[in-house]
């Protein structure tokens, strides 16, 4: 009875995490299934944004850090003036003036979120004149049901004058949830951490993963965006599928 129920649940989170579950243990779709013939699970690494090169790059890493330490002031504060200097736009709720005691719940739990991160952590960057994603490297995290690939990311969008301003940031970022039950010989985390390390692989390096491009998980990824998984600006307008995703319309 008991497995039964371990089933059930590793089912139900499954589901959440964008898996099919249908062979009695964790399946990529067929796209994926298609890649892991070209290249073997096993010796598989994926894509991730350069590390920092030092010189003009560490600096604008540090510039736009100060960005977000500055931003992560005025959240809490609930200085909505001040946020507005060093975003690129306001949520919809901060946005509505009548949404007040909202926007504040949104600002200390963004507070919250942000503090967390470390400067030392961020050693990836990429970047051009309109934009810049500021990465940690993947590390693994494991809990009872879950083994994760687990990532902070820093969006940023620049002025014309260069400067950063905050866009977004996630956390965990692309936290990609394999599940199993310890105990089951069918799973074992050596092969579940080469599946974690599809699921994250990045392409094009444009901070979306190959799947959410692909939408290789439709119907159960609540993030997909049907962009070119090759191409890091798919519609030319110079900003980066992984940013443009951020920017309000
Ligand atoms: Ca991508
Ligand atoms: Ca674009």
């Amino acid at each position: 009875m008991k497995k039964i129920i371990i089933a059930v649940i590793v089912l139900a989170l499954v589901g959440f995490a964008g898996y099919s579950y249908r062979t009695g243990k964790l399946n990529f779709l067929t796209s994926r299934a298609t890649t892991a013939a070209q290249t073997p699970e096993s010796s598989f690494t994926p894509t991730e944004i350069p590390t920092l090169a030092g010189g003009a790059d560490k600096a604008l890493a540090h510039e736009a850090w100060g960005v977000f330490q500055t931003y992560l002031g005025f959240l809490h504060k609930h200085d909505i003036s001040g946020v507005k200097t060093v975003t690129q736009e306001l949520s919809t709720t901060c946005a509505d003036k009548a949404k007040t005691a909202e926007c504040n719940k949104l600002m200390d739990s963004a507070y919250d979120i942000g503090s967390t991160f470390k400067e030392a952590d961020f050693t990836h960057m990429l970047f051009d004149a309109k934009q810049i994603i500021l990465s940690t490297s993947f590390h693994t995290e494991t809990s009872d049901l879950a083994r994760a690939l687990v990532r902070q990311v820093i969006y940023f969008s620049r002025d014309e004058k260069g400067v950063p301003k905050v866009l977004s940031y996630t956390f965990p970022n692309e936290i990609t949830y394999a599940l199993y039950d310890a105990k089951d010989p069918k799973v074992n985390p050596a092969g579940l951490d080469a599946r974690l390390r599809f699921r994250v692989n990045d392409r094009d390096l444009d901070g979306l993963p190959d799947e959410v491009e692909e939408c290789s998980f439709v119907g159960v990824s609540a993030s997909c965006v049907k962009t070119n998984a090759d191409k890091r600006d798919t519609d030319g307008d110079g900003w980066w599928d992984g940013v443009e995703s951020f920017i309000k319309r």
